[in-house]
C-alpha cells in the first residue's frame, strides 16, 4: 500500500497499487508559520532552527541540520498530487510508444533531474525488462554547465527553457513534463511550464517545488507576459480538471537560508523517487521501500581545519555516490564561493570520450596523477564509498585526514576502518530480496544528507555564514540579486533602494552612482557582478559605517572571516562616519 497525506487526510490508492507488496513511503508536510517574515516565500525564510548556527559547535551544527532535514518527515498535513501523477507515469510505462517523461530544472533542481533520470535506475530498469527507456532530462545550461561547472545564469532565461524542452521532445505525441523549481521562482522552468500550458494536446505539466502556489515569485520575467506565479495559478486552476498537477509540499525554511540544494534537493529526490518507484511497482509489480532514515556525521570539524588551512576537501566515491560527491562539492562554489572543484570519481570505461579541462579531470587515475603527489595532512579526503582499500592505503600514506561513509549490508568489518581517521557506517537490512531495488535510492539519501551537512557545516565553522544567512553569496542571477538586497536591508535596517543602491556601487566600484548604472537592468548588473568578490559583505560593510569601498575593501582583508568583519561592523562602526551609520543613530 501506498500512504499518501492529502489535506490532513491519509489516503490509499489502493486501486492502483493493488498488486504491490507493502509500500511504506515518507510523508510531505506544510509546516508553514506565518508569525515571522511574512513577506518571504517559505523556501526564503530563515529557520528559526539555525539561527545561531554561525556560533555553534560541530556537534550542534550537526544536530541543527538534522532538526531542519526531520521537518521534511513531520507528520502534520500535505496537499500533494503524487498518487496521479503516479499514475499518468504507469499510463505512459503501459504503453510507451512515442511517450517521453521529462525533468527538468537548474543549479541543483537541474543536477537532481539527470540525477534521478540517470542514476537512479528508471531507465535501467527497462532496459533490463527489454521496455522502452521513457525518461528524460534538461539541466539549466546542459550538461557542462549545469552539472560540472558554476553557471547560475541560464535560470534567468524562459526562451531557454522553451527550447530546450521542444528539443527534447521532438516527434513525441505524449509528454508529462516535470518542471522543479524549489522556490518556485526559476524563470527557465516558468517558459517550460507556460510552453506545456498552450500545447496540452501533446504536454502535461507537473510542478515540483516547495512553497504554496500564493508564495510562488511574481516578479516580471523580461520579455514575458507571465510570473512565475501566473503560471502556477493557472496550473492550480487546471489541476482539478487534470490538465496540470502540483507538487509542492511545504518542508520548512533551509538551514542556511534559500540553500535549496539542501532540503529543497533532497525533498526533489524523495518525493520523485517515490512516485517514479510507486508507478513502476503499479505497473511491474516490484518490490517494497521501507522508510529507513540515516544518522548523521560529526566530520565538520576537520573538514574544516583543511578549508581553514586553505587546502582542500576531496571526496573520492563511486557510481552514483561519486557523483552526489560531484553534486555536492559543485554546489559549494555557488553557495560558498568555495575554490576550486574536483571530484575524482571511478571512471568505468577510460577509453569513452569526455569533455576536456581540468574541471572534467575527475577519475580516480586523474587522482593519482594530479593530487595525490601533492596531498598532506591538512588535506581532508573523504571516501564516499566502500571496498576500494587499495586507493585508501594510498592516500593514508599521504594524510591521516582520511574519512569514510560506509555502507553495509552485513556485519563485515573493513580494512577502510583501520586506515580512517573516521568512519560512518550504515548498516541496512535486507528485510525482503526485493529490498536491494531499492536500497540504493536510500544510500544515495543518506550519503546525499551526509555530504550536505559536511560541506555546510564545515563553511559554518569557517565562519561564511552570518546567523543563518549565506552573506557571501555569488550575485549571478535575479533570484540571488533580489537575495542580496533583502540581506542587506536586512543586517543594515535601512530601506530597499539604499541597500540596492549600496549593492550597485561594489558592483560597479563607485562611491557615486552614474545615470548609466542606475537605468541598466539586473541582467546587465548581474553580468559584472559575476566578475568581482564579496560584492556583498563590502556593500554591507559600507552601509554599516558609510565608510568608501576602498576602506571596505581593507577592513574586510584584515578581517577574512566575513562573519568577524560583519560583526565588527554592527557593534563598532568606524567612528568618524558614526553618524552615517543610521542604526547607530538610532
Ligand atoms: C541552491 C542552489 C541553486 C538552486 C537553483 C535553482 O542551493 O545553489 O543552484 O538549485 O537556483 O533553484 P530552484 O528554486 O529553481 O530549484
Amino acid at each position: 500500500r501506498v500512504h499518501f497525506v492529502d489535506e490532513g487526510t491519509e489516503t490509499r490508492s489502493g486501486l492502483l497499487f493493488k498488486s504491490s507488496p507493502e509500500v511504506r513511503f515518507f510523508f510531505f508536510f506544510v509546516s508553514q508559520s506565518a508569525d515571522y517574515e511574512p513577506f518571504l516565500p517559505v523556501s526564503e525564510k530563515s529557520n528559526p532552527l539555525t539561527r545561531d548556527m554561525d556560533r555553534a559547535s560541530p556537534d550542534s551544527i550537526v544536530r541543527m541540520l538534522q532538526a531542519c532535514d526531520t521537518q521534511m518527515f513531520r507528520k502534520e498535513t500535505g496537499a500533494t498530487h503524487q498518487v496521479k501523477v503516479a499514475n499518468r507515469v504507469h499510463i505512459i510505462l503501459k504503453d510507451p510508444q512515442d511517450s517521453l517523461v521529462v525533468l527538468s530544472g537548474c543549479g541543483t533542481s537541474g543536477r537532481l533531474a539527470f540525477f534521478i533520470t540517470v542514476k537512479s535506475g528508471f531507465n535501467r530498469a527497462l532496459r533490463q525488462l527489454n521496455r522502452s527507456e521513457i525518461y528524460a532530462y534538461i539541466i539549466a545550461g546542459g550538461d557542462k554547465y549545469g552539472l560540472v561547472f558554476y553557471s547560475e545564469a541560464p535560470e534567468d532565461d524562459p526562451k531557454l527553457g522553451t527550447l530546450s524542452l521542444k528539443q527534447a521532445c521532438e516527434g513525441k505525441r505524449r509528454v508529462l513534463f516535470i518542471g522543479i523549481s524549489c522556490g518556485l521562482s526559476a524563470p527557465f522552468v516558468a517558459g517550460q511550464l507556460d510552453f506545456c500550458l498552450q500545447n496540452p494536446e501533446v504536454y502535461t505539466p507537473v510542478l515540483v517545488g516547495f512553497n504554496p502556489t500564493h508564495q510562488a515569485r511574481d516578479e516580471p520575467i523580461p520579455g514575458c507576459s507571465f510570473t512565475f506565479r501566473s503560471v502556477a495559478e493557472r496550473m492550480r486552476a487546471l489541476a482539478k480538471r487534470r490538465g496540470a498537477f502540483l507538487l509542492n509540499p511545504v518542508v520548512g525554511p533551509e538551514a542556511v537560508s534559500g540553500s535549496s540544494r539542501m532540503k529543497g534537493g533532497s525533498a526533489t529526490k524523495i518525493l520523485l523517487e517515490v512516485v517514479l518507484s510507486a508507478a513502476h511497482a503499479a505497473t511491474f509489480s516490484s518490490s517494497p521501500i521501507t522508510d529507513e532514515y540515516p544518522a548523521r556525521l560529526n566530520l565538520c570539524r576537520r573538514v574544516r581545519f583543511s578549508l581553514q588551512r586553505g587546502r582542500r576537501v576531496r571526496y573520492l566515491g563511486w557510481g552514483s555516490l561519486g557523483l552526489l560527491g560531484l553534486v555536492d562539492a559543485s554546489e559549494c562554489k555557488p553557495t560558498f564561493g568555495a575554490g576550486e572543484r574536483r571530484r575524482f570519481r571511478r571512471r568505468n570505461n577510460p577509453s569513452t570520450s569526455r569533455p576536456q579541462g581540468p574541471a572534467f579531470r575527475v577519475s580516480h587515475e586523474d587522482f593519482l596523477d594530479l593530487v595525490l603527489p601533492g596531498l598532506t595532512d591538512e588535506d581532508a579526503v573523504l571516501l564516499v564509498y566502500t571496498r576500494v582499500v587499495k586507493l585508501a592505503r594510498r592516500v593514508r600514506e599521504k594524510t591521516s585526514n582520511l574519512h569514510a561513509v560506509y555502507h553495509q549490508t552485513d556485519k563485515d568489518t573493513d580494512e577502510i576502518d583501520k586506515l580512517c581517521s573516521s568512519t560512518l557506517t550504515f548498516t541496512w537490512t535486507l528485510e525482503t530480496p526485493g529490498m536491494i531495488c531499492f536500497l540504493s535510492q536510500q544510500w544515495e539519501l543518506a550519503t546525499k544528507l551526509v555530504l550536505n551537512a559536511v560541506s555546510t557545516g564545515a563553511h559554518v565553522l569557517k565562519g561564511k555564514i552570518y546567523q543563518n544567512y549565506m552573506i557571501d553569496l555569488q550575485v549571478s542571477n535575479s533570484k540571488l540579486y533580489r537575495r542580496a538586497t533583502r540581506l542587506l536591508q536586512k543586517l543594515s535596517g535601512l530601506p530597499e533602494p539604499r541597500s540596492e543602491e549600496a549593492l550597485l556601487k561594489t558592483i560597479y566600484q563607485m562611491d557615486e552612482l552614474t545615470a548609466d548604472v542606475t537605468s541598466g537592468d539586473v541582467k546587465t548588473h548581474i553580468r559584472v557582478a559575476r566578475n568581482h568578490k564579496k560584492v556583498v559583505p563590502l556593500a554591507l560593510v559600507c552601509l554599516l559605517t558609510g565608510c568608501s569601498i576602498k576602506e571596505a575593501e581593507s577592513r574586510l582583508e584584515q578581517k577574512p572571516i566575513v562573519r568577524e568583519a560583519v560583526e565588527e561592523c554592527l557593534s563598532k562602526p568606524a567612528s568618524p562616519l558614526e553618524a552615517c551609520n543610521p542604526l547607530k543613530a538610532t
